[in-house]
């Protein structure tokens, strides 16, 4: 095992990062420059290897994709049996393993590794994978693929996945033939719970009037169509139109679209040239964020962020609770992080009155919290979130006795939403099918949603830093420790506006901090942001 370990690892060498650079297993697993990932993925390859046989010969699933990232980026993670993040723990292990220092070291990791944890490398391995339609994930695959041979684990080649199919398909593999069993393990078997858990979740109603749907020229754009061909347009009124599903142009990639690009900049796509008063919305790279989004013929641009998906999948779930008569039984709660807009805070916590967790950036940690709830709705503003119903909160769905008819179209309802709703991870595909539902439900339009509540002004942004690192965090990222003496600075600055606030953060997916800001005004909000990023700027280059 040692020699063929290392013999493969020869032919995918790992890029030194230079004095003192790791990499780190961040947000997102690994992501960079396409061309530092060839021994990284290989590396990531023998972490999957023996994370499957530390969960007992269970399938473990590897993403090649940079999702929101530039084309020229690429990125690997890791995919626990249940289709959740890897856990935290086993982050630090393939931080380590990714950075052995020479091959010899490396096999030396990986049989230390399995001696420390009990791992039993003569037991079965099995790893899925799938990559979005960055060119650069072919020769990824490849090395990943070669790091599976060498230990002798079964693979699986999906091939081009959204990240959350590949999460589900995880998730399926390893409830196969079980009480728990999530869905058929193929791509198809995707499309069809979706479409079927669409129909019984309208229970008779239908959307109405077109939905342009821009999938940042990535992997969601013929994963879409595809979907689209499980659909019937007279039974669900889905209208949809696809936008920016431009695969053959790798450059086109995130770029001019997309959700970052609309959450960031505040405005549409610029092509094609939106129609005032369509319904929109945006898909990220690999499809596991969300944005809605249209043009208003009299008041101009207005975005439905994942705080108010967030919002909206709360108040109609609590609704349905209450229409069931379930409301002592099911506890309900929503978790957002530092970005979520106070105005969003403030109207689930007074209005909907559910009580709200906050957590770091990255899907992983909200996640986890949402976990402690019956029904744990939980997004980040930028997006990407999910609802989770608990195993108790599915069979209560299923198993209690319906009253009246009004009671029993609640219950339907909600068992079909556990069924549409991606309960592994954040899925644009699946997390637009539920506001469809909802807005049917309601007959509401985008702008009705929008009359919810009024979002804070607010701006992000991106500060390129000499080293990231040296900004640390505490309080789920709203407060700095270090660099010393800026976060007085921030709060100094903060004061002066109304209802401000500003917090700053390295990010986990890319070589630079972020800064966020909120004010009464946009003028404010927009001067605020500016303020801050320049503190960080200057404490950054001290
Ligand atoms: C990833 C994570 C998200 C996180 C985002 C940005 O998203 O999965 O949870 O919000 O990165 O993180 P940061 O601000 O640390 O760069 P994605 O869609 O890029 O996979």
């Amino acid at each position: 095992m040692d020699e063929k370990i290392i013999a493969a690892s020869k032919r995918h060498p790992i890029v030194p990062l230079g004095e003192g650079r790791l990499y780190t297993y961040g947000t997102a697993g690994f992501r960079m420059k396409a061309d530092l990932l060839d021994g990284v993925t290989f590396r990531v390859g023998l972490l999957a290897a023996l994370r499957s046989r530390k969960m007992s010969s269970k399938a473990i699933g590897v993403m090649i994709t940079a999702s929101h990232n530039p084309a020229a980026d690429n990125g690997v993670k890791v995919v626990d049996p249940m289709g959740e993040m890897l856990e935290q723990d086993w982050e630090g292990l393939a931080t380590k393993l990714v950075n052995a220092p020479t091959d010899e070291d490396l096999a030396a990791q990986y049989k230390s590794i399995a001696q420390q944890l009990n791992i039993n490398l003569d037991a079965p391995g099995k790893v899925i994978y799938g990559r979005d339609t960055r060119p650069s994930g072919h020769g990824l695959v490849a090395a990943l693929n070669d790091a599976l041979e060498a230990t002798s684990t079964q693979a699986t080649d999906f091939k081009l996945l959204t990240t959350p199919q590949l999460h589900y398909l995880v998730r399926c593999l390893n409830t196969e033939g079980t009480v728990n069993a999530y869905g058929a393990v193929s791509e198809a078997g995707y499309y069809e719970k979706l479409s079927e858990a669409l129909v019984r979740a309208l229970g008779g109603r239908k959307a109405s009037g077109q939905l342009v749907v821009d999938c940042a020229n990535g992997v969601g754009g013929p994963k879409l169509h595809e979907f689209l061909k499980y659909v019937s347009k007279d039974k669900t009124g889905l209208d949809i139109k696809v936008v920016n599903d431009d695969v053959l142009h790798p450059e086109a990639l995130n770029l001019d679209c997309g959700a970052d690009f609309v959450k960031t900049r505040q405005k549409p796509p610029p092509s094609p040239r939106p129609t005032p008063g369509v319904r929109s919305c945006s898909f990220d790279g690999d499809a596991d964020r969300l944005i809605y989004h249209w043009l208003d013929p009299e008041t101009g641009f207005f975005m439905l962020d994942g705080d108010r998906i967030s919002s909206l999948a709360a108040s109609f779930i609590a609704d349905l609770i209450r229409s069931a008569n379930l409301q002592d039984e099911l506890r309900i709660g929503v978790v957002q992080t530092a970005y979520a807009n106070g105005a969003s805070t403030a109207y689930i916590e007074k209005h909907l009155q559910l009580p709200i967790g906050c957590t770091p950036t990255g899907v992983k940690h909200l996640h986890h919290e949402a976990l402690k709830f019956d029904v744990g709705v939980y997004f980040e503003a930028n997006g990407h979130g999910t609802v989770l119903f608990s195993p108790h909160a599915l069979r209560t769905f299923r198993d209690t006795q319906p009253q009246s008819p009004a009671q029993k179209d609640a219950l339907d309802v909600l068992a079909a939403c556990g069924d549409l709703i991606n309960q592994t991870v954040g899925d644009a595909l699946s997390d637009m099918l539920l506001v469809e539902v909802i807005l049917a439900h309601k007959n509401w339009t985008l702008k009705d949603w929008a009359l919810t509540y009024s979002d804070l002004p607010n701006r992000l942004v991106r500060v390129e830093v000499a080293d990231k690192d040296a900004f640390r965090t505490t309080d789920a990222e709203r407060r700095l420790t270090h660099p010393v003496g800026l976060q007085d600075k921030i709060d100094q600055c903060v004061s002066k506006y109304t209802r401000g606030r500003s917090f700053a953060r390295a990010s986990g997916t890319e070589n630079a901090c972020r800064v966020y800001a909120e004010a009464a005004t946009r003028s404010e909000a927009d001067d605020l942001a500016n303020k801050v990023a320049q503190l960080v700027k200057q404490y950054g280059d001290m």
